[in-house]
C-alpha cells in the first residue's frame, strides 16, 4: 500500500543528511532546545527522550515535496499533505491565550493559501503548562486561545475538530549535553490536507469538546483520533494524546495503572475507527509522554504485550495538561497492508 507518506522512527544522528533528500516531508527531532530551523521542514521538539537512545521521526514522501516559509510557519507539501510548523520564543506568562491566537491564526492562514485548509492533527509543546498565571493555569488559557481561532475558521467546530497532543516542557529545561530551551519557547506543529479527514470520539471518554467546566471555562477543542482515507483507499488514524481518563475523569495514581488504563482506551478507539473504515487499523508507530523520568523498559514490555512487540515506540519525559496524569499515549494506526 502507498501512502500519500509514511512516517517511521530513525537515529537522531542521521537528520542532518535526511534534509538533503528532497521526499523528506517533516523531521521531528526530540530532546533538542527550539530554534528557528532554516530548513522549514525540521521541528524541534523540546523533550528529553528517556531510554538512551536519540530518536527522531521523518515523515516521508513518496515524490519530490514543496517547501517554504511564510510569516514564522515552516510548511512542505506534496499534493496530498502538508507539513506546518511555527516555533516562538515568546513567553508571555499571562497572555498565552492571545499568543496561541496569533499563532493558530497563522497556521490556518499558512495551510489555506497553499490549498490545504482542513486540519488533521496538531501537536502543541508549551512551557510551563500547568502553572497558573494571573489565576489561570496555562493549558487554560491554551485551551481558550485554541477555541477562539476554530470557532472562527471552522464552519462546523463540533464535527471537524482536529486530533492533538498538548504537552508542557519546563521553561528552561537543561539537557544532558549542556544545551537549555530559550526560556519560555513555543512549539506548534501540523499535517492538514486538501480533503477532510473523520473526527472518531472514543466510546470510553466523553469527547473533551464536552467536558464539563471544572476542567476550563473553555473546554479543550479536540478530537481523541482523526481517520484519513487517502484517495487510494489507504488508511491513516492520527491518534490524540490517549490519557488514563475514563469519562471525564483522572483514574488512577500509579503510573502503570494508568498504563493499563490508556492501552484499554487506546483498544476501544482502534475497535472504533476500524469500524468506521472498514477495515482494521494497526497501530504504526508510538510516542509515550511520560512525568517522571524513570526507565521506561517496564512500560515498553506492556505495550510490546498489548500491540505484540513490533510497534515502534519513543519515550520522552514531560508534562501532561492534568496535574493528576503521569503518562500519555499518541500514535499512528494505518490500514493493514494488502
Ligand atoms: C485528556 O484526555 C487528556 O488539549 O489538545 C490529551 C490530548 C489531552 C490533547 C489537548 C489534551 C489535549 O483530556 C489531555
Amino acid at each position: 500500500m502507498v501512502f500519500p507518506f509514511t512516517v517511521a522512527y530513525c537515529d537522531a544522528n542521521s537528520a542532518n543528511e535526511r534534509l538533503t533528500n528532497d521526499h523528506l516531508l517533516a523531521l521531528i527531532q526530540f530532546q533538542a532546545p527550539v530554534h528557528v530551523d532554516p530548513d522549514p521542514r525540521r521541528c524541534l521538539v523540546p523533550l528529553p527522550e528517556l531510554g538512551g537512545t536519540a530518536t527522531a521521526e521523518v515523515w516521508l514522501s513518496p515524490r519530490p515535496v514543496q517547501t517554504g516559509m511564510v510569516s514564522g510557519v515552516g510548511y512542505a507539501g506534496n499534493g496530498e499533505a502538508l507539513f506546518l510548523q511555527l516555533q516562538s520564543d515568546e513567553y508571555a506568562p499571562d497572555a498565552l491565550q492571545p499568543l496561541i491566537a496569533v499563532a493558530y491564526r497563522r497556521l490556518f492562514a499558512v495551510a489555506r493559501a497553499q490549498g490545504y485548509p482542513h486540519f488533521l492533527r496538531i501537536w502543541n509543546y508549551l512551557p510551563d503548562i500547568n502553572q497558573e498565571c494571573s489565576g489561570l493555569e496555562r493549558y487554560r488559557a491554551f485551551c481558550a486561545g485554541r477555541r477562539q481561532v476554530l470557532d472562527a475558521v471552522l464552519t462546523e467546530v463540533e464535527t471537524r475538530l482536529p486530533a492533538a497532543s498538548a504537552i508542557g516542557f519546563p521553561a528552561s529545561p537543561v539537557f544532558p549535553d549542556g544545551k537549555s530551551v530559550e526560556e519560555g519557547s513555543l512549539c506548534l506543529y501540523a499535517l492538514a490536507t486538501q480533503e477532510p479527514g473523520e473526527q472518531i470520539e472514543n466510546p470510553r471518554q466523553v469527547s473533551a469538546f464536552h467536558y464539563p467546566p471544572e476542567y476550563g471555562l473553555r473546554s479543550p477543542s479536540f478530537s481523541r483520533a482523526v481517520l484519513k482515507r487517502w484517495s487510494n483507499d489507504s488508511h491513516h488514524l492520527y491518534i490524540s494524546g490517549t490519557a488514563s481518563v475514563v469519562g471525564h475523569a483522572s483514574r488512577h495514581d500509579d503510573l502503570l495503572a494508568q498504563l493499563d488504563e490508556i492501552l484499554v482506551n487506546l483498544d476501544a478507539l482502534l475497535t472504533e475507527a476500524g469500524r468506521r473504515a472498514g477495515t482494521p487499523l494497526q497501530p504504526a508507530l508510538l510516542r509515550v509522554y511520560m512525568r517522571p523520568a524513570s526507565d521506561p523498559a517496564p512500560l515498553r514490555q506492556r505495550i510490546a504485550q498489548a500491540f505484540g512487540g513490533a510497534v515502534p515506540v519513543v519515550f520522552l519525559q514531560a508534562d501532561i495538561c492534568r496535574q493528576e496524569l503521569l503518562i500519555e499515549i499518541e500514535g499512528l494506526a494505518v490500514s493493514a497492508a494488502r
